[in-house]
């Protein structure tokens, strides 16, 4: 008899734990139940984010890890959230999502149950103006498709990821975070910065997702089984238009490499000409000089023909006076020798003269 009743306390005791942990498991107890999910485009920092959410340690830079791939499916985790006061919040399915182009749509779809989703964002991403722009766009129609589809009251949250690394580079950092802040004020929605490595945000990140959860009429059973154990398929149009994509970009990286071959070739071509031209330009800085000092002798000579010629004309007029000069001695030698001619004659005549007078003076 003691044992009948041991063994019926004993299975009474099993049959309330199955039923109790069956409940447990489908949250068949009265309270508020919620749903939230990451999502965000590729290695955003989602899945990291949601170890941590959920009280694991980051785990991101461990090769081990198996986390250093892409994930390809929802999966979620349980918390049961308490406000400072440790009173219930919710109780609430936290969801990872992939963030590959090829699950967009399905990620999407997920909106449909999920009261807070929050879009993660690294903000270490290089980034230039037409990136910035393509993930504004990105983000604003991320937001129009999870609003489109959210439950009333749905929150959705942007995160800036990664901060640790902002030290790393400081311009991409700020780029990263500017656009952020941009698309939250454009978007009207709330913005926080994380990091899952040290831990830096998320306790805000959590205290954001209470408040917006104790004011939002939440379901008081959890009708909520879908994503339980939910493999997302990735739309075949967009895997057929992805594949076509990823040989596009193969083609146009191979095409790259060959142009910046071509334009290496090119670079090393212009640098011989620069060398070339350096050469010609120093010998014609040097011919310049020569120039510039044959222009010189050039003003110099020009300078002393001019003197020259002056002192030619000088010489000229002198030498035509001489010349005159000379002319009038030569007509005043000519008169003297005419003069002395016929003083000569006249000295012959007397001399004659004389002779004769001597002759016949002379007694014979
Ligand atoms: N420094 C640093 N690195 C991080 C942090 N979070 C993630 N990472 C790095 O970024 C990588 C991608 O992070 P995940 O959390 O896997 O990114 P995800 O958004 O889940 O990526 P998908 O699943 O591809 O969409 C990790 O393997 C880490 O190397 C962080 O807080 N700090
Ligand atoms: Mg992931």
């Amino acid at each position: 008899m003691m044992k009948k009743k041991i063994v019926n306390k004993a299975v009474g005791g099993i049959f309330s734990a199955v039923v109790l942990i069956g409940l447990s498991n489908n949250f068949a107890f009265a309270g508020r139940f919620a749903s939230i999910m990451l999502v965000g485009n590729l290695r955003g920092g989602k899945t990291q984010i949601f170890r941590c959410l959920c009280g694991n340690n980051y785990n991101g830079d461990d090769p081990n890890a198996g986390n250093q791939q892409s994930t390809t499916e929802a999966t979620h985790t349980i918390l049961d959230l308490k406000d400072d006061q440790n009173q219930p919040v919710a109780i609430t399915r936290l969801y990872d999502t992939p963030g590959m182009d090829r699950y967009y749509d399905a990620v999407v779809e997920m909106a449909r149950h999920c009261n807070i989703a929050v879009i993660v964002h690294d903000t270490m991403q290089e980034t230039d103006e037409e990136e910035g722009r393509r993930n504004t766009e990105y983000f604003s129609g991320l937001f129009r498709d999870l609003h489109n589809r959210m439950p009333v009251g749905g929150q959705i949250f942007l995160a800036g990821s990664k901060i640790d690394r902002s030290g790393e580079n400081a311009i991409v950092y700020s780029k990263n975070c500017r656009m952020l802040s941009d698309v939250a004020q454009f978007l009207n929605c709330r913005l926080c910065f994380v990091s899952a490595k040290t831990g830096e945000g998320l306790g805000d990140l959590m205290n954001h997702i209470k408040t917006a959860l104790s004011e939002i009429n939440l379901p008081v059973a959890d009708t909520e089984d879908t994503y339980n154990s939910y493999q997302l398929i990735p739309d075949p149009k967009l895997t057929g238009r992805i594949d076509v994509l990823t040989a596009d970009k193969a083609r146009l990286e191979a095409e790259k490499a060959q142009l910046n071959a071509r334009i290496a070739a090119l670079n090393d071509q212009v640098n011989t000409l620069n060398g070339q031209k350096t050469r010609v330009e120093n010998e014609k800085a040097a011919l310049n000089g020569q120039v510039n000092t044959l222009n010189n002798d050039k003003r110099f000579l020009q300078t002393r023909k001019g003197e020259l010629e002056s002192e030619n004309s000088t010489l000229r007029s002198r030498i035509s006076a001489l010349e005159d000069e000379k002319a009038e001695l030569n007509r005043r030698i000519d008169a003297v020798e005419t003069e002395k001619s016929r003083l000569g004659r006249r000295v012959d005549t007397v001399e004659s003269r004389n002779f004769i007078e001597r002759i016949f003076n002379t007694d014979f």
